[in-house]
């Protein structure tokens, strides 16, 4: 991919934008029947790792490692999907708050004395510049709450959130040949054999499935097609809110002509500062100096990195094995509990859905890790791998058994008991396709 000849590509900062311009619209309240939380004696919490992703480094290692999920030796057509706004856009919903008034979703302010930090803001909050992030007390004293300004502050509740993520993602995995989702409000997707390799086919599935989301679930989204992982990542940026955004391969130089090195997923502050002091603020100037002039100036890895993320050659890989490091589920008990044999048989039905949503994902593991809560909420985990990953049940619950019998310190009360699979792997054989219909 050669830069020359570039074309002018407009782009939309969608926080420039004025207010009025963007897009606002919600569903009726009677969609949100499904963000109502059941209540619970038990509190039980699945718990996902997320990796890092998008450091360029991982750019890097990623070619040592064979795809496990969908091919990256061919052309491939992938989307990103990135929900607007999400945790602020669920709380609209299920508290029929104004979209056009700045909702703040974070710690408690504390009338501009808090010390937590904004987790992200609706559009409205954030033309007052807050963003994800920031001080609470920065964020209120740019837009104060109640009665001192129109800013709306609500701390969050988790449950709704994985609750709207869940249904939005059985919508997205449906059409995709290989699926994952990367985090909470956002997916990978391969769908070249979906629209069979027709890039236009590609746009009108996104804007097929961003019509449902909004329909369905009431949330909007936005989408990024590319040939590329980091490329669709970054073009589902480029239209936000509810944008859609496609490069085609051809379409890469132009691309990043004029495009800050900043926006570049895996570029952080440290790195665009380093590069600015060369003088190279965007990626087409970057890229034009050669990978070997780059590397003298930044390093070969990250030259080499840059160079394949314009020449569009690094990943194009969508596999759950990416995004997730481990599965695990655990549960707090209301009240700590002296009764071992219970909580054993808690950890055994926590073990056994753990298999179970490994097998739905077509993933197996090689570490078993149970992990103890005390009275006073003093912590252990204890692990155990096995030298073949598995996806058996019967193996897994007598390595927690065991890990749980001989480590559990005896007359201690247990505040938590939980059970996670580890070092995951996927057998070649088994599509790599999420499933999104557990009940918790
Ligand atoms: P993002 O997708 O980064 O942000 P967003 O969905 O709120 O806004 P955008 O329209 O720009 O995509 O993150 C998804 C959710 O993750 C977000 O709603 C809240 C949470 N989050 C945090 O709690 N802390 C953070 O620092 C970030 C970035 C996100
Ligand atoms: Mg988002
Ligand atoms: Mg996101």
């Amino acid at each position: 991919m050669r830069l020359s000849n570039p074309r002018h590509i407009r782009r939309q900062n969608p926080f420039l934008q004025p207010l009025e311009e963007l897009p606002v619209e919600f569903r009726p309240k009677e969609k949100l029947v499904y963000l109502t939380p059941t209540i619970e004696v038990l509190f039980c919490e699945e718990y996902i790792n997320f990796k890092h992703c998008g450091q360029y480094s991982v750019g890097v290692s990623e070619e040592q490692t064979p795809p496990q999920g969908s091919v990256s030796s061919h052309e491939r057509i992938l989307v990103h999907c990135d929900l607007d706004a999400f945790f602020a856009a669920v709380e609209i919903l299920h508290h029929s708050l104004d979209p056009n008034k700045p909702l703040i979703i974070g710690s408690d302010p504390q009338a501009g004395r808090g010390r937590g930090i904004v987790s992200t803001c609706n559009y409205a909050a954030r033309a007052f510049g807050i963003h994800s992030a920031m001080p609470i007390s920065e964020a209120w004293r740019r837009c104060p709450g109640h009665p001192f300004g129109p800013g709306h502050y609500i701390r969050g509740s988790r449950g709704l959130y994985s609750r709207a993520s869940r249904r939005v993602m059985e919508i997205l995995q449906a059409p995709a040949e290989f699926f994952e989702k990367a985090s909470i409000d956002e997916a990978y997707l391969d769908v070249t054999k979906a629209v069979n390799g027709d890039w236009d086919a590609a746009f009108a599935l996104c804007r097929a499935l961003q019509d449902t989301i909004e329909e369905q679930v009431g949330l909007t989204a936005s989408f990024g097609i590319a040939p590329t992982r980091i490329l669709a990542k970054m073009s589902s940026e480029v239209n936000k809110p509810k944008g859609i955004f496609r490069i085609l391969p051809d379409e890469i130089g132009d691309f990043f002509e004029g495009r800050s090195l900043r926006e570049v997923p895996g570029i952080g502050p440290k790195r665009a500062t380093q590069l600015a002091e060369w003088g190279l603020v965007t990626v087409d100037e970057a890229y034009v100096h050669g990978e070997l002039a780059l590397g003298r100036m930044a390093g070969e890895r990250f030259a080499s990195w840059l160079t394949r993320v314009v020449d569009g050659t690094t990943s194009a890989e969508v596999s759950p094995l990416r995004s997730r490091k481990s599965v695990g589920k655990e549960r707090t008990f209301s009240s700590d509990q002296t009764d071992h044999e219970a909580v054993l048989e808690v950890l055994r039905s926590l073990t056994q859905r753990v298999l179970t949503r490994s097998r739905e994902m077509g993933v197996s593991g090689r570490l078993a890790e149970v992990k103890i809560r005390y009275t006073g909420f003093e912590t252990h985990t204890h692990g155990r791998s096995i030298p073949v990953a598995m996806d058996e049940p019967e193996v897994f619950l007598r390595l927690a058994e065991h890990l749980f019998a001989t480590n559990v310190q005896h007359n201690r009360g247990l505040r938590l008991v939980g059970f996670r699979l580890g070092q995951l792997d996927m057998p070649p054989t088994r599509q790599a396709v999420l499933k999104w219909n557990e009940e918790e």
